[in-house]
């Protein structure tokens, strides 16, 4: 019966993860795949999170389901975090569902597109997060690309460029902060001119902020947010819990679709619940409380707020070793951009079979596209890579 099944080729991010995990060598490095270690190497379990998992787990009784478009304290603690008093969210004018993580939303938002713009393409930065086409493509919307990314900067010539021959009524994702895998952002100048092509020739926006925190601050980081918001046209944005609490396993993140009327944000909503009823139902109740419990509770918002600017700043520290250590070694060759790239990634320009010789001779793991996840790095590591990079760049 299964016989014509053919094998899965794996992910270049996931399978890639495991393949660390199973490694035996002492020393090996992960840089892989995109998510926070501390200076030990750990994950962390933040004191905030922690904090509310106690009042999560004290106050727990009966264990409903949850409404299909998740928690209700969930849901407007998102909002608040992501459009504070914007007129737009008094106005409700924002559909917002708790999501399985933000791939959740994403695939949420896939099915919805689909449905409600059958004839509508998704323009993806040219490069993405890998998983970005096969989300979209797995409910059936046509991907497509659009210039981003040339000799260390933003192409944004070339991304306005493409932008202007897309068919209106086209939805175009764009990484709301510390791009995935560039760690190369627009400027605000930039934003504020992408934003208004994109009301100019009625282009839908899709904003993923997976990495809120990361660049410069968690208000900071809403910029596009802002942008869009006050430019007065529809949108949809995709926001993660998972770096950024470090709930990476409890998949905790939402889905915005921000409309023109009341009336029409109703009818979205509506329409969301029915995606997500064929798919999933209802999502979890535990993470999502927990991180409600964080936004909701002042003082553990407080903590969560400076903890998120201590991984931040630890990240920054370590761009700062990385560039000095390799700077000596590899002389005549620049690193800075380990400097200007902003969140968790650096792209290192660093070639597919490099990459491989990383793995293969030093048990230092990046993804193939040269992507290299900073937040991995930690003092008593960051000599070890820096060793095999230039070995490899010898
Ligand atoms: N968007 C982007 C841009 C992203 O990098 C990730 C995860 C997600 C969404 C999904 O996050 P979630 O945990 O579903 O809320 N990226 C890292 C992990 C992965 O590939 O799943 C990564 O790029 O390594």
């Amino acid at each position: 019966m299964f016989a014509h099944i053919p094998p899965y080729a794996g992910d270049p991010i996931l399978s890639l993860n495991e393949a660390f995990q199973k490694d035996p060598r002492q020393g090996k490095v992960n840089l892989s795949i995109g998510i926070y270690f501390d200076e030990n190497g750990k994950i962390p379990a933040l004191e905030s999170v922690r904090k509310a998992e106690h009042l999560v787990v004290n106050a727990a009784g009966a264990r409903p389901y949850l409404p299909m478009e998740g928690a209700a304290n969930f849901r407007s603690a998102v909002q608040t975090l992501l459009f504070g008093d914007h007129p737009a969210l008094k106005a409700g004018r924002i559909a917002t569902i708790q999501g399985v993580g933000s791939s959740g939303g994403l695939k949420v938002a896939a099915d919805f597109i689909k449905a409600h713009f059958p004839a509508s393409k998704i323009y993806l930065s040219s490069p993405t997060w890998d998983n970005h086409r096969a989300v979209f493509e797995g409910s059936g919307v046509e991907t497509t690309t659009y210039p981003y990314y040339q000799d260390g900067q933003v192409d944004f010539a070339g991304m306005l460029d493409a932008l202007r021959q897309a068919p209106a009524r086209s939805v175009v994702l764009l990484h709301a902060c510390c791009h995935n895998p560039t760690g190369v952002d627009l400027s605000a100048a930039q934003w504020t001119e992408l934003v208004k092509l994109l009301n100019e020739r009625e282009l839908l926006p899709f904003l993923d902020l997976a990495y809120q925190g990361y660049g410069d601050g968690l208000d900071e980081d809403l910029f596009a947010v802002r942008e869009l918001l006050n430019a007065g046209g529809p949108f949809l944005l995709a926001n993660s819990f998972s770096k950024n609490m470090s709930v990476y396993g409890e998949r905790c993140g939402a889905l915005s679709v921000v409309c023109p009327t009341a009336e029409q944000a109703e009818k979205v909503l509506g329409q969301l619940k029915f995606m997500i009823r064929r798919n999933y139902s209802n999502p979890p109740t535990f993470g999502g409380q927990v991180v409600a419990t964080v936004l909701n509770t002042p003082e553990l918002n407080q903590m969560w707020r400076n903890e998120v600017d201590a991984m931040r700043t630890r990240i920054k520290a370590m761009r700062k070793a990385l560039h000095e250590v390799l700077s000596a070694k590899v002389p005549g060759r620049n690193f800075d951009y380990f400097l200007t790239q902003r969140g968790m990634f650096s792209y290192t320009g660093l070639s597919g079979e490099q990459v491989d010789a990383l793995k293969d001779t030093h048990g230092v793991y990046l993804v193939r596209s040269g992507r290299m996840c900073v937040a991995g790095l930690n003092s008593k590591n960051v000599e070890v890579v820096a060793n095999a990079m230039a070995a490899v760049l010898a």
